[in-house]
């Protein structure tokens, strides 16, 4: 298909909880919207960057221009006859993995419009449900931090993460365990230790966690190895892996033994799906994880994990847990733990336009 226009959007939703991690806090969602557009239909997909660079080194401003300056003058009047062809367009340019995902997942969604399929299907998934767990930010207190996994516990959330940091990490992660013997339990520590902290990495070992996630320094694979050798608890690798590439040299080298796949941090389907197929090979779990999505992102990663090899519940949790409104008319919301896979065609999201006007903070069009 030949892409006529592309609309690009800065939009800012506030949300529901005040989320912190071991790099910073967070009261809305500001993001990057993009829409692609071709015979009729029209596709969408999120950019999964924040306003600064703390998770990696991509921000929306840098995808802003990416987007707008390289990557859709490039394949704007261009006729595409499938991801693979537009992937291959994009190949040559190094990194900005999280820009290049935002095009390549738009356009999933609307070639799988165009064939009037659901992305699941396009993409080789099997299920119509997939499990979720739920990723709950740094609070205050320990009681506060029972208080939450207790609520989430109830709303029948497979699995429970807590985000750590230093300072703040086995006295939750204790209390919790303590108070939830059998509860499937993870931490992410977002990349805040190194091996001088093993004191304490081996007092969280001993918490029996489902797995840690991305202890260590994002470009740090020799470290996580050697950490790995030293606790029982698995290491689940995010910030690390950004591509399949990556995951197979992590899995060869024993810095994790599972890997945390996020669609918009890859650089879109394919090498998500190529990253899902390095890690079946090496017998490793998967699962998807989030970055606050809008509906949008969200319903690709709920896609996406339709997948055999997303084993382990994800962070795909109800888009009514962050916001009091999505922009997409369509709910997505777990129940007992279990997504339902949106079944329209392409990722089965229509936009919810007076709202969307609302929270645009600006706009851009392009086309050729
Ligand atoms: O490390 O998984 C992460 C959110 C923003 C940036 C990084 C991460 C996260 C989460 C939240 O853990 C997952 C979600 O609920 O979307
Ligand atoms: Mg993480």
């Amino acid at each position: 298909m030949k892409l006529e226009s592309a609309e690009l959007r800065v939009l800012e939703l506030p949300l529901k909880f005040r989320f912190q991690t071991s790099f910073g806090t967070q009261t809305s969602k500001r993001f990057v919207l993009l829409t692609l557009r071709a015979q009729g239909l029209e596709g969408y997909a999120e950019c999964v960057t924040d306003p600064l660079p703390l998770y990696r080194e991509e921000t929306n401003s840098t995808a802003l221009v990416m987007l707008e300056e390289l990557f859709l003058p490039l394949v704007l009047g261009v006729e595409f006859a499938n991801p693979e062809a537009l992937n291959a367009a994009l190949e040559p340019f190094k990194g900005n993995t999280m820009a290049k995902a935002t095009l390549e997942m738009a356009f999933w969604d609307l070639w799988a419009r165009s064939l009037n399929l659901p992305l699941w299907q396009l993409l080789g998934g099997v299920k119509s449900e997939i499990p979720v767990g739920v990723s709950l930010g740094i609070q205050s207190t320990v009681q506060a931090t029972l208080e939450t996994v207790q609520k989430h516990v109830q709303q029948g959330y497979k699995r429970i993460k807590l985000k750590i940091k230093p300072g703040w990490d086995w006295q939750p992660l204790e209390a919790v365990r303590a108070e939830f013997p059998d509860l499937t339990l993870t931490a992410d520590a977002n990349s805040s230790y190194t091996l001088a902290d093993l004191r304490i990495l081996q007092r969280i070992d001993a918490v029996n966690l489902d797995y840690l996630e991305q202890p260590l320094a994002f470009d740090d694979l020799v470290d996580h190895a050697k950490l790995q050798k030293m606790m029982h608890t698995p290491i689940c690798l995010d910030e690390s892996i950004m591509s399949a590439k990556d995951a197979r040299k992590a899995l060869e080298l024993g810095a994790a033994r599972l890997i945390n796949i996020k669609v918009g941090r890859l650089g879109g389907h394919l090498e998500a799906r190529r990253t899902h197929d390095v890690a079946q090979s090496f017998g490793a779990p998967l699962w998807c994880g989030g970055m606050l999505e809008s509906g949008v992102g969200r319903a690709h990663n709920i896609h996406l994990s339709s997948m055999a090899g997303f084993t382990k519940p994800g962070d795909t949790s109800s888009s009514s847990r962050y916001f009091e409104t999505d922009i997409v008319n369509e709910a997505l919301e777990a129940t007992d733990g279990m997504m339902p896979v949106p079944q329209g065609a392409g990722i089965g999201m229509s936009l919810n336009r007076e709202f969307l006007e609302r929270v645009t903070v600006k706009k851009v069009v392009l086309a050729r």
